[in-house]
């Protein structure tokens, strides 16, 4: 059994089912016990570490740049970390991923529901506030997104449970001998 901590980074746009995912992962690393699981979800971030930031690409870019920092702490630690940003850019994973893998293995997965169906969900209300210009560089709608060339793994929510998307992250895990 591997020791190294590492870390488990979902991206994907606002509504993706990033959260409700990464959440099921860590109720499911946690009941099999060993390291621990910490997760650094997109909002509590930004409440908690972020909450001077708003979502221009250098404020994006120094969120992400922070949940990288903190998750690759916890790597180098042997804990598990998991985030769940929307983290639109590609270098900018790329930099995050770099960070953690001095210390341990940094997996990608891209919860890759699409712009229509996060739009059609519209859960918390947002897309309608981004049509309607009330919210402004909304990621999908009105700023970029940049999808993941070579995540270790693809998920999505639109025909497919979120248990069984966490189901398919812990089978990556053990692909890869991590758990
Ligand atoms: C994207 C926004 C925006 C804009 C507010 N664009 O569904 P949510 O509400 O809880 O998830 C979104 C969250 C995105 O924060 P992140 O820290 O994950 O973004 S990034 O990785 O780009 O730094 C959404 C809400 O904040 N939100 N305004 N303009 N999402």
């Amino acid at each position: 059994r591997s020791k190294q901590g590492f870390t488990v980074f979902f991206t994907g746009f606002s509504g993706s089912g990033k959260s409700t995912i990464a959440n099921a992962l860590m109720v499911k690393l946690m009941e099999m016990g060993g390291r621990p699981v910490t997760l650094l979800d997109g909002d509590i971030v930004r409440k908690n570490l972020s909450s001077e930031l708003g979502f221009s690409k250098e404020h994006r870019d120094l969120n992400i740049r922070r949940i990288g920092y903190v998750a690759s702490e916890i790597t180098k630690n042997g804990g598990i970390a998991i985030c769940a940003p929307i983290a639109p850019y590609a270098t900018t994973r790329r930099a995050v991923r770099e960070d953690v893998e001095e210390f341990g293995a940094f997996v990608e997965v891209h919860v890759a529901t699409t712009i229509e169906e996060c739009e059609r969900r519209d859960r918390k209300g947002l897309y309608k506030l981004a049509r309607e210009g009330k919210i402004k560089e909304f990621t999908g709608i009105s700023d970029p997104y940049d999808v993941p060339e070579n995540p270790e793994l693809s998920v999505e929510t639109e025909n497919v449970e979120v248990d069984n998307c966490a189901h398919q992250v812990i089978l990556k895990l053990e692909q890869m001998g991590l758990i």
